[in-house]
């Protein structure tokens, strides 16, 4: 398609697109039926097989066959689910831990620690200990501690009329200071470098406040007076004394960036796909520190979060790194940026949500396409090897799961032409195909990146990128794409589930000491603010608690505000219960309930035999991942066929909605589809406390 036959950019969403699933050669899981898969579909419920049926049933099982080729030296079912569970386990619980986190004055990063609410016992270690007014009943009588240069913590005697060369000084102090602060900082007003509290009269201290008002301004930061103390005689006094020296006063004044302007970023996730050591992590790396890589692995250690990882080389948890485009394109990143200059400088958030090409570690692979919601997905394939391993699978999820995707062929400094075209027809007849039905778009110049870019939001074609990591060849095509893409939900869209009260769904839950329990996750609707008060649920017995935020993280920096489509984490006043992925935490608007059984129009891409009653297998939908049973079928059927079929959650009542789109798998069984209806149970809320009830909608 030429730029000029482009369609229009318009409000595209993944319903919208034809961005069908693997059975689409039948319409079963387009959402708008055309004419023949109405009749199609009713063919399938009268359970009367036409030839028309016949025919595209078997068209639905090549495409299963030959998305299922790969996998077929699976180890056996039972071992398989058994090693994978192991290893899940283990890095949930590791992932759980580091999840986002990394040590303070690890690399260039200024990252990690919680601030909860004014709580400085878990500041970072500028700030720890040197808490100064408010930071007992009894401030210090006279002396503080001296000022120190490291830190967030600024002594200013008086700030009174500043010159405006030393107004700007000032700012750029503050902005340090916040910057040491992970965007909080503290001035104790009236305070001389020694620490010694001589104070200000009423007049100095109302306008110093007024010139730390200007300061923030400028910082884009918001103050409070934390503490004000009036001091006598360079004592601090609680009943100033009559007939003394006139009283003076000290202040501490807490400053926090407020990052809190709506629509700052656009944000964009990309998942990072594709077989093991087909260069994801390496990608990843290279585009978010700025450096190339030595074909040796040197840029993957960024993204690397345990030990095993460096050792093996392997992926095993999901990683987030992000990477920054003003609005003129250009580039930000880690190379000569910190994570806050990088915000600071961006209209465009991307980040990218690494993840494992280790068939062993597919089930976190599928929770990260299912639970982090990304908006596109970059399937990576080594040019040497081409098409092998795990990549049709995960070809066959972004499909399965809508999920638009573009193809990154890496490698191809150590790919001779012949292999480079091997790989680019190999690539493109898959693309062709009829279960994926995206022709490919090789983007060889700056002016197809553009178009890539409109491409793959409408789902027209597949952009399809040859570059190398170690030479940089081709890079700044994908660049230019990225700084091009744009998200898939539309501005009315966007607008609408802005102004809707708040959800939040849960993709990872961090025990921190201080703080305590912290959810990761994406906001899907509203605004959740600090001190907002939402409701968390379902837990295991179905009961929902209302929680109190504390402190909201986005980026690793604290933030006022979360706007919908933001991953951040959150920390709460009063959560000491046992939470997990894919729990809600929800505006008390919002009707509290969680899901026993369910409804489901599936298509099953591979069973070794036929589908029956009692089947379990673990299901993912949304940000849940839990084993389910088959209670019941409208008919048995193999690979390749679709049926209505009723499913329990296995371990308890958990979360599902009407639309949303499942994927489910035990061993070499695979299957998808979309929930239909829900049985719920309702949870009510009694206070704090829960009843609860069988409904049945
Ligand atoms: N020569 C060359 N080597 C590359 C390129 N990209 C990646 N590599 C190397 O390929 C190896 C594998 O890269 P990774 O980024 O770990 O692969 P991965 O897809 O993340 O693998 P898993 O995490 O196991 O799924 C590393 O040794 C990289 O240095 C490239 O463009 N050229
Ligand atoms: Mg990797």
């Amino acid at each position: 398609m030429s730029r000029s036959q482009s369609p229009k950019r318009m409000c595209t969403n993944r319903s919208q697109n034809s961005f069908i699933g693997l059975v689409n050669t039948e319409g079963a899981e387009e959402e708008s039926l055309s004419t023949t898969e109405e009749e199609d579909n009713q063919a399938i419920c009268n359970s009367e097989l036409t030839t028309k049926d016949i025919k595209t049933e078997l068209t639905a099982k090549d495409i299963a066959k030959e998305l299922a080729k790969d996998i077929a030296t699976e180890i056996s079912e039972t071992k398989e689910v058994k090693d994978q569970q192991e290893s899940d386990d283990s890095i949930g619980t590791e992932v759980e831990k580091t999840m986002e986190y990394r040590k303070p004055g690890q690399g260039k990063k200024n990252l990690g620690c919680f601030f909860v609410g004014t709580d400085y016992n878990t500041s970072p270690p500028g700030m720890r200990g040197n808490r100064l007014l408010s930071n007992s009943e009894q401030p210090p009588e006279s002396e503080l501690p001296p000022e120190v240069e490291e830190g967030n913590i600024e002594y200013k005697l008086k700030l009174v009329n500043p010159t405006s060369a030393r107004l700007e000084h000032l700012v750029t102090q503050m902005k340090w200071r916040l910057r040491e602060g992970q965007g909080e900082a503290l001035y104790e007003i009236g305070v001389h470098d020694n620490g010694q509290m001589t104070g200000v009269n009423r007049g100095d201290m109302d306008s110093s406040l007024e010139t730390l008002l200007a300061m923030c301004k400028q910082c884009d930061a918001d103050s409070t007076v934390l503490k004000e103390c009036a001091v006598q005689n360079n004592t601090v006094v609680t009943e100033p004394a009559e007939g003394e020296e006139e009283v003076r006063y000290v202040a501490e004044v807490l400053i926090r960036r407020s990052h809190d302007e709506a629509n700052k970023w656009t944000d964009l996730r990309i998942a990072m796909l594709g077989n093991v050591d087909a260069g994801k992590s390496t990608l990843c790396g290279v585009l978010t520190h700025g450096e190339l890589d030595n074909g040796s692995g040197k840029a993957r250690l960024n993204l690397f979060r345990h030990l095993h990882e460096i050792q093996s080389g392997h992926t095993s948890s999901i990683s987030r790194e992000i990477l920054g485009f003003d609005q003129r394109g250009r580039m930000f990143n880690y190379e000569n940026h910190s994570i806050e200059s990088i915000l600071d400088s961006s209209s465009k958030i991307i980040t990218f949500i690494d993840l494992a090409g280790s068939q062993k570690y597919l089930k976190t692979t599928v929770f990260g396409l299912t639970g982090h919601s990304p908006d596109y997905a970059a399937l990576v394939v080594n040019t040497k090897t081409g098409l092998v391993g795990t990549f049709r699978e995960h070809l066959g999820l972004t499909v399965a799961l809508r999920v638009p995707c573009f193809i990154v062929l890496t490698k191809i400094d150590t790919a001779p032409n012949a292999l480079k075209k091997r790989c680019v027809s190999q690539i493109e007849n898959i693309l062709k195909s009829p279960a994926v039905k995206r022709p490919a778009f090789v983007v060889n110049s700056l002016a197809d990146a553009e178009q890539a870019a409109l491409d793959v939001l409408h789902g027209s074609r597949t952009p399809v990128f040859l570059l190398s990591a170690v030479t940089g060849e081709n890079l700044p095509l994908l660049q230019h794409f990225l700084s091009r893409m744009s998200p898939t939900l539309s501005a009315g869209e966007r607008e609408k589930a802005t102004a809707a009260p708040p959800k939040f769904s849960v993709d990872g839950v961090l025990s921190v000491t201080g703080p305590g329990t912290i959810l990761t996750g994406l906001v899907t609707r509203g605004t959740i603010r600090e001190d907002s008060e939402l409701m968390l649920g379902p837990f295991e017995d179905t009961t929902y608690q209302r929680v109190r935020v504390a402190s909201i993280h986005c980026n690793r920096l604290p933030r006022r505000v979360a706007k919908c489509g933001q991953s951040v984490s959150l920390a709460f006043h009063n959560l000491d219960r046992v939470c997990r992925k894919g729990m809600i935490l929800q505006s008390c608007s919002y009707e509290c309930y969680s899901v026993e059984e369910f409804e489901a129009e599936i298509f099953l891409l591979q069973h070794p035999s036929k589908l029956r009653i009692g089947f379990e297998a673990t299901m993912f939908v949304e940000g849940i991942r839990q084993k389910v049973e088959i209670l019941g079928l409208d008919k048995n059927i193999t690979t390749g066929q679709r049926a209505k079929v009723k499913f329990k959650f296995v371990q308890y009542p958990d979360l599902a909605t009407v639309g949303a789109r499942l994927f489910f798998r035990n061993g070499r069984t695979k299957g998808m589809g979309t929930i239909t209806a829900i049985k719920k149970i309702q949870a009510l809320v009694v206070d704090d406390e829960l009843e609860v009830e069988d409904l049945e909608i």
